[in-house]
């Protein structure tokens, strides 16, 4: 049977702004206070989703979320009509107010951890929505996460989904940043990786000094019993703290896998050598070949990485074989990074191609085209099952493009954000969204 890694996207929603939110994160911290183009910011992300489908890949389509959430507002002791809480917040609390109008949903590698079902026990695709426990913007996402999956991946034959993990520290889980696959083919049994920042229960694990570690080695064993996953299929690594402490929040940032390759930068982990032993020892019992390609640092350094998300990109793998990049623009920006990617290229090696997308308005927040999708293995039979309203087409592609000049603004400033106009403005947006998407109710104004 075929069978195909699937991207779906998160769509940029109408309250992109920069809030500064996500210490940790160099973009999000440096463009703090700027003006965004929420407008152009879904634009750029739809043509990277309309690009890839020409190019023949499946693609799909992620919904955003309902901001400001006005209910998280309320659980915090504002109160009255929701546009009383909104203007309580914006007088009083003017952090909290940013917070519940993130669109950081968009980053959708956060959404979920998903296993494949060649992997998993039960022999269905499994979904732990990520609790984005480190920062309160982030943690209020999953609960619409959760129900825009399940109106997406609703075949219980073939889908299992798992609540977030218990919101506390302890099982600070960030999902499919901090984990990658491989195999030989996306419908045969693989290894997944996952890789955590910090133990939280057992001291004798080294830890950043100055960033938090957002993913623990316990809510990744936890994610990997959920998932039902065999000792066999999967790998534990610890990302290196000191990368962490210069910016690498995600491991996303610093390495990417697919098929049979892992890319990464020659500081990102830990133990390395022992780490990648365990790869290719079991992936050779899975009858794959595994590889990997180390950046040296005096090539391209942490911050060169950091800056270029040279490693937030996507690796796809071509009908003949040969992997293709698609980098986001600042990497041809920066000198060291775009002659490293040419000299990739013509060295004959798995990656052949660099395509190169402009993504500024998601990476002056620290979101790269890797942040922007999650990655869905699927046979024939579970594409099938999926929601067809969410997977892309030339027509959907065109009725979105029309949805977005229709209903978003183009410029978005802090104080735009107390204008009550604009949580109507959103939900009538998403009101119209879930049904050219066909998903049901899934937004808090829809259910309550
Ligand atoms: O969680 N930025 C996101 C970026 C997430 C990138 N995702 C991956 N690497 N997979 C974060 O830090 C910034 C929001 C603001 O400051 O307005 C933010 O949430």
């Amino acid at each position: 049977m075929k069978s195909f890694e699937v991207n779906f996207d998160g769509l940029v929603g109408p309250t992109h702004n920069y809030g500064g939110l996500s210490f940790g994160n160099v973009a999000s911290q440096s463009n703090s206070q700027q003006a965004s183009n929420p407008k152009e910011a879904a634009l750029q992300g739809l043509e990277k989703m309309k690009a890839l489908m020409d190019m023949g890949f499946v693609q799909g389509v992620l919904a955003p979320q309902e901001r400001p959430d006005v209910a998280a507002l309320r659980s915090l002791g504002f109160s009255g009509t929701d546009a009383q809480v909104i203007e309580r917040a914006a007088k009083d609390a003017m952090p909290l107010l940013v917070a519940s109008c993130s669109a950081s949903s968009m980053w959708v590698a956060n959404a979920a951890t998903v296993s494949p079902s060649a992997d998993t026990a039960d022999g269905r695709v499994h979904f732990t929505a990520a609790n984005l426990n480190c920062k309160f913007h982030r943690s209020i996402e999953h609960p619409t996460t959760s129900r825009v999956l399940g109106a997406m991946f609703a075949d219980q034959q073939h889908f299992a989904h798992h609540a977030a993990l218990p919101a506390v520290a302890q099982f600070g889980d960030e999902g499919a940043a901090n984990h990658t696959r491989f195999c030989r083919d996306y419908g045969e049994a693989g290894v997944e990786f996952f890789v955590y920042g910090r133990s939280a229960f057992d001291s004798r694990y080294p830890a950043p000094q100055k960033y938090p570690a957002r993913q623990t080695l316990e809510a990744s064993q936890a994610v990997a019993r959920l998932h039902g996953l065999s000792e066999e299929g999967v790998v534990f690594a610890q990302q290196n703290p000191s990368v962490i402490d210069q910016g690498v929040f995600h491991n996303d940032v610093i390495a990417v896998g697919n098929g049979e390759l892992l890319f990464h930068h020659q500081d990102a982990f830990l133990n390395t050598e022992a780490m990648l032993d365990e790869l290719r020892r079991k992936l050779a019992a899975r009858g794959a070949k595994f590889e990997s390609i180390s950046v040296p640092r005096d090539q391209v350094t942490v911050d060169d990485a950091v800056r270029s998300y040279l490693f937030n990109s996507q690796l796809l793998s071509r009908a003949d074989g040969s992997m293709l990049l698609i980098v986001p623009e600042e990497c041809r920006a920066n000198p060291r990074v775009w002659s490293y990617l040419q000299g990739l290229t013509s060295a004959g090696g798995a990656i052949r191609e660099v395509k190169v997308f402009d993504l500024k308005q998601s990476m002056q927040n620290g979101g790269g085209p890797a942040c922007l999708r999650l990655r869905v293995a699927l046979n024939e039979t579970e594409l099938a099952a999926v929601n067809p309203g969410v997977i892309m087409s030339a027509p959907l592609y065109d009725t979105l493009t029309g949805w977005v000049n229709k209903h978003y603004r183009d410029a978005l400033r802090e104080s735009d954000l107390a204008d009550p106009q604009l949580l109507l403005e959103c939900r009538t947006a998403l009101d119209e969204l879930t049904q050219i998407l066909k998903l049901g109710s899934v937004y808090p104004f829809q259910i309550n």
